[in-house]
């Protein structure tokens, strides 16, 4: 790699006007003595390889040990792949918006639990985006120990002089920083071969975890001894076609999900015989309520009414929308009777505005009442930790949807493509000609696209 002098690169990043002298009024009201926009930098390649010439360089002076680069979203990302690819080093690329239902993980590449990975970025003023990048890779299970960064707009901010000096004392002085939040170590870290490549730990082994909650753990337990990984959306409207649907298809689900609200007689004799087939034919019972109010008012509608939910249903969820207090209310009722929670993070309707920013506040929460939030409803893993599950609705062998915004997937992309836990069915059953051949189908395919996704794809 041919050495680059900082003077000349500074002088040609001003040419192009991404680093400019004068007089500059920030955000904050304070003036500055440079402007620095690195953004226009993909339109001149030629300055573009000399940048990432300059970052690589201190990587390497600093002696930085790491297994793979990922750049900073978008700016630093064409600097990361220049640096990857003329080094022959493995990139990963952080996605910054799990943007559709169907997106798949927040970081994309091969890795192994515990590498390090290094984060480049063009300009840092208070480090956050960094930290955002940083704490993406380590809840994928990745180590960040240190980011180079171009410019830091602080010290240049700070800094009286418009002399392309100025700029040099800090591109060399201020470029190597370090994530504090993370919880890697500081001391570098030995760069060893990926040989194992990151275990998926099947339903089995995420039952025995030791953070693990009680409820979570039985559901595992269960999808395990029955090799099933469906749940059931029971949508009928009759006591009746509910009790003789769960006869029928017991034996196949892990879990059913109701809508209580849509049965015409609901009784609470009904919600015994439901707890009695639940039993008998050991699964769950998920009441798809979609809690989504103020705490006080959700404690209420999960205890009493007419429905009692929280007397028959092992399992609700819930928007994240109002923020924690709805899972404070919801948990004060249904933590005492051992009941878990579900968080809405993504939904399988068009143009659903839970994605994104949304969903990765809504993982937060869920992390921060694991007493509770058992799992997340999603379209694909939203979060690396093996205590969560992730359940999946919108589920059909036929691809395509309803004329209301459903949008649908096959069990072999939720399981396999998207990481997610388990397979919620509806019209997919209840529409087929005979239900119970339809849920073996399901849970087959269910089971098998998880073989294939604990590579054991021959069985
Ligand atoms: P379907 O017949 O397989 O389309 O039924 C899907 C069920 O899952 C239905 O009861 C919905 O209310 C439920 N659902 C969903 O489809 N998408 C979501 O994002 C959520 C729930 Br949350």
């Amino acid at each position: 790699m041919a050495d680059v002098s900082i003077d000349s690169l500074i002088l040609k990043l001003h040419d192009v006007n991404a680093v400019k002298f004068g007089e500059y009024k920030l955000k904050s009201g304070l003036l500055t003595p440079i402007y620095i926009d690195l953004r226009v930098l993909v339109s001149h390649p030629a300055l573009m390889n000399q940048v990432s010439s300059v970052i690589y360089q201190r990587a390497k002076e600093e002696n930085l040990q790491f297994h793979s680069v990922c750049g900073v979203p978008y700016t630093a990302l064409p600097l990361a792949t220049i640096i990857c690819s003329r080094n022959e080093l493995p990139m990963l690329i952080r996605r910054k918006e799990a943007k559709d239902y169907g997106t798949k993980k927040m970081v994309e590449g091969s890795f192994c639990e515990g590498d390090t990975c290094l984060i480049i970025e063009d300009t840092v003023t208070s480090g956050s985006s960094i930290l955002e990048t940083a704490e993406v890779l380590h809840k994928e299970g990745l180590k960040v120990t240190d980011a180079i960064v171009l410019m830091d707009r602080e010290q240049a901010e700070r800094i009286n002089a418009t002399t392309a000096q100025s700029v040099r004392k800090f591109i060399l002085d201020n470029n190597t920083f370090r994530p504090k939040k993370t919880n890697g170590s500081d001391a570098p870290v030995p760069k060893k071969p990926c040989v194992e490549p990151k275990r998926i730990l099947s339903y089995a082994d995420r039952a025995e975890l030791p953070k693990i909650h009680p409820l979570a753990s039985k559901l595992l337990k269960i999808m395990e001894e029955k090799q099933s990984n469906l749940c059931v959306s029971a949508d009928v409207t009759s006591n009746k076609e509910l009790l003789q649907l769960v006869e029928s298809v017991g034996p196949k689900i892990c879990m059913l999900k109701t809508h209580c609200d849509i049965l015409k007689d609901f009784t609470e004799e009904f919600s015994q015989k439901l707890q009695a087939e639940a039993e008998e034919h050991n699964f769950l019972i998920f009441e798809d309520r979609k809690f989504a109010d103020i705490g006080n008012t959700v404690k209420h509608q999960y205890e009493g009414g007419v429905f009692r939910i929280s007397s028959w249903s092992h399992i609700v969820n819930a928007h994240a929308v109002p923020g924690p207090g709805v899972v404070k209310g919801l948990s004060a009722v249904g933590k005492p009777l051992g009941r878990g929670c579900l968080l809405i993070a993504q939904m399988s309707s068009q143009g659903s505005l839970a994605s994104g920013e949304y969903t990765q506040a809504v993982v937060k929460m869920a992390e921060e009442n694991s007493d509770f939030v058992i799992g997340f409803i999603c379209g694909s893993k939203v979060t690396g930790k093996p205590e969560f599950l992730h359940m999946t609705p919108g589920v059909q062998i036929k691809a395509g949807g309803d004329l209301m915004g459903q949008q649908y997937t096959t069990p072999e992309d939720v399981i396999h493509n998207k990481g997610s836990d388990i397979i919620i069915v509806g019209r997919g059953i209840l529409e087929a000609p005979d239900r119970l051949e339809a849920a073996e189908f399901y849970r087959k395919a269910g089971w098998d696209a998880y073989k294939r996704r604990l590579g054991q794809s021959d069985q």
